[in-house]
């Protein structure tokens, strides 16, 4: 299949003969907007622990700080490590959903989002992948069994993020205890099912309404415990704009099914 224009692959072909799981199998997004702090280890780990059983999409907003250029780099010596650039910061949301276009459009079977500032721990990746074989959404979950597995976070992140998700719970009654997080794992099916073209929330809302559609159209969701971890390294780039959309997007997506017009 062709590759997109603004994605690169510079990774030497697979090597014949390793009795190892298939790759383009299962394919992770990574979004950045100035992760060059973070980057260059964490795609040193998902290379060292993955090493035949996953591909990795790097998408990169043009960042001042060369993240892009350290992916390049890394993508000499790293089989599967794909990088899609765009030309200026345009949101997470749009990001994801240029990489499932990429995903589906290259045939890959399970498909990842995971943020770059090491929130969320390489090693999960496996429970994800074990978790996909039987359902169509598996979201690792900070607050699963009424507890709460976050470090070094706030007390005002935790209530906020705590807090959308009862709010998100009580709006839509959708069954997921933790609707915002960014750490989880597509069947390929479920992606085909959503049409991309009437999504446009970014960020918390993003998360919400991929979790959303996906319920209404009748898909298995799973959730698995994961521990998320404050990033030490880089700014975030959540905003209070992030937190004001997603309000309003919950009351919209409820809205819109109980009209039909999903
Ligand atoms: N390509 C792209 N990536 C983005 C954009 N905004 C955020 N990201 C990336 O998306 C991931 C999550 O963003 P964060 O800033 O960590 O947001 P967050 O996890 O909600 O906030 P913190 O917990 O404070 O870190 C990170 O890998 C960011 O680099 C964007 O506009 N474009
Ligand atoms: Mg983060």
């Amino acid at each position: 299949m062709s590759e997109p224009k603004n994605v690169t692959r510079k990774s030497p072909s697979v090597l014949p003969g390793l009795k190892t799981a298939p790759p383009g199998l299962a394919l992770v997004i990574i979004p950045t907007y100035n992760e060059a702090e973070n980057i260059g280890r964490l795609l040193g780990e998902l290379a060292e622990r993955y090493p035949f059983s996953l591909d990795i999409l790097v998408i990169d907003d043009n960042s001042p700080d060369g993240t892009a250029d350290i992916v390049r780099s890394i993508q000499l010596t790293t089989r599967g490590l794909y990088l899609m650039t765009r030309e200026r910061k345009s949101g997470l949301g749009t990001a994801y959903i240029a990489g499932f276009s990429y995903a589906l459009q290259q045939g890959y079977r399970y498909v990842l989002e995971m943020d770059a500032d090491y929130s969320h721990d390489p090693v999960m990746i496996q429970r994800f992948l074990e978790a996909i074989s039987s359902s169509d959404l598996v979201i690792g979950s900070r607050y699963m069994n009424n507890t709460v597995n976050v470090v070094n976070w706030p007390l005002g992140r935790l209530i906020l993020s705590k807090t959308a998700s009862i709010y998100t719970r009580l709006v839509t009654g959708m069954p997921v205890a933790d609707p915002t997080s960014g750490f989880k794992c597509f069947s390929a099916e479920v992606l085909r099912e959503l049409n991309f073209n009437r999504i446009n929330s970014q960020g918390y809302s993003f998360q919400i309404e991929m979790n959303f559609r996906v319920w209404k159209k009748g898909f298995s969701i799973k959730e698995i415990p994961i521990v998320f971890v404050d990033r030490s390294v880089g700014k975030s780039k959540m905003s209070k704009k992030n937190i004001r959309e997603a309000i309003w997007m919950v009351w919209w997506l409820k809205m819109k099914s109980i009209f039909g017009l999903l």
